[in-house]
């Protein structure tokens, strides 16, 4: 840590099939009309998210779920229990927002989520997302690496773990008024798996600004894990030598637990984990070990073996 990841638009030319440019700040990126008038993926709702080449190192291997099913089908419980809270997420106000970076670092910093947008390696990546429910999508997520915030502010050797917040407003989340959850959703990982080239800080989707209800303005996404990993709409991050108990840990350890790497071998103690259902269709497909990133994440679990890795 830091680890320097190359950006989407430095890989070699043979691999880049730069799929797509999304424009969003067009003058701010000083682009004159030809080219405008050339993009085929030009659309009006990209507007404020930059552009974003696709980085064709991390292939998902099976086809994008559809926009309309990856944004209306969807946990965030602080909206309600069930899959359709799409709408009621819309009451999310935006902008602006903040995101705090703190505890054991060196600088700690507030960063406006514009700033963001503006100063991070922003990328597209094809990431699976495997839910814990033994569900599963592919989505186009635009955003940029952990690491590349972190190296903002300079992580201490002493941080071990690292912390995500997320917003708790019950003037517009429904959910809060259910107290027994332990609100706010907090989450967490250890510092060499949010240094990992994977780890991926997520502000938009399907080239467009990160819809409320996907965790918008900002969420996490680290696709070996399963999804309840990957807070959403986070407001702080914390480095901390203090392992975090997280949101659905606190509430069932014994089926949520801190590492939660997806094993298709370990099931969940009430179903198995051996396939998952596609969302958009109705296939069953064998779900994989570190679903399917094991080349770019097995190294960080040696010498782990007595930990409670799966789940
Ligand atoms: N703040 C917050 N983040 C959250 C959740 C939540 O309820 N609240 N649900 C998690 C779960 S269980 C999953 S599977 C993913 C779902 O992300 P998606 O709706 O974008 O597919 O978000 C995760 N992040
Ligand atoms: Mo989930």
């Amino acid at each position: 840590m830091p680890i320097r990841i190359p950006r989407g638009w430095e890989i070699p030319e043979r691999e880049a099939t730069a799929e797509h440019l999304v424009f969003g700040r067009r003058k701010a990126f000083g682009l004159g009309a030809g080219l405008l008038a050339t993009s085929p993926a030009l659309g009006q709702d990209a507007a404020g998210l930059p552009p974003a080449m696709r980085n064709t190192r991390y292939e998902a291997g099976r086809e994008i779920t559809a926009e309309r099913d990856a944004t209306t089908y969807n946990n965030y419980y602080e909206f309600g229990t069930d899959k359709g809270i799409s709408r009621a997420a819309q009451r999310l106000p935006q902008r602006p927002w903040t995101v705090k970076v703190e505890g054991m670092v060196e600088t700690p910093r507030e960063f406006g989520i514009e700033d963001l947008l503006r100063s991070m390696p922003i990328e597209e990546r094809v990431y699976r997302l495997r839910c814990v429910e033994a569900w599963s999508m592919v989505v186009p997520w635009t955003g940029f690496p952990l690491s590349a915030l972190l190296s903002q502010v300079k992580p201490l050797g002493s941080a071990k773990y690292v912390v995500f917040e997320t917003a708790a407003l019950p003037r517009v989340m429904p959910g809060l008024r259910q107290s027994w959850y332990p609100w706010p959703y907090t989450e967490g990982c250890t510092i060499e798996e949010a240094g990992n080239e994977l780890s991926f800080l997520v502000v938009g989707a399907y080239g467009k600004l990160l819809p409320p209800q996907n965790g918008g303005p900002i969420r996490f996404h680290q696709p070996w894990k399963y999804g309840f990993k990957a807070g959403k709409s986070i407001t702080t991050i914390k480095l901390t030598d203090q392992r975090p108990v997280s949101f659905w840990e606190r509430i069932q350890a014994q089926e949520y637990g801190f590492w939660a790497n997806v094993n298709p071998e370990v099931s969940h103690p009430r179903w198995s984990q051996a396939s998952e259902r596609v969302i958009g269709t109705s296939e069953r497909i064998p779900t994989r070990l570190f679903n399917g990133y094991a080349d770019f994440v097995a190294p960080l679990y040696t010498g782990l073996q007595n930990e409670r890795l799966w789940a």
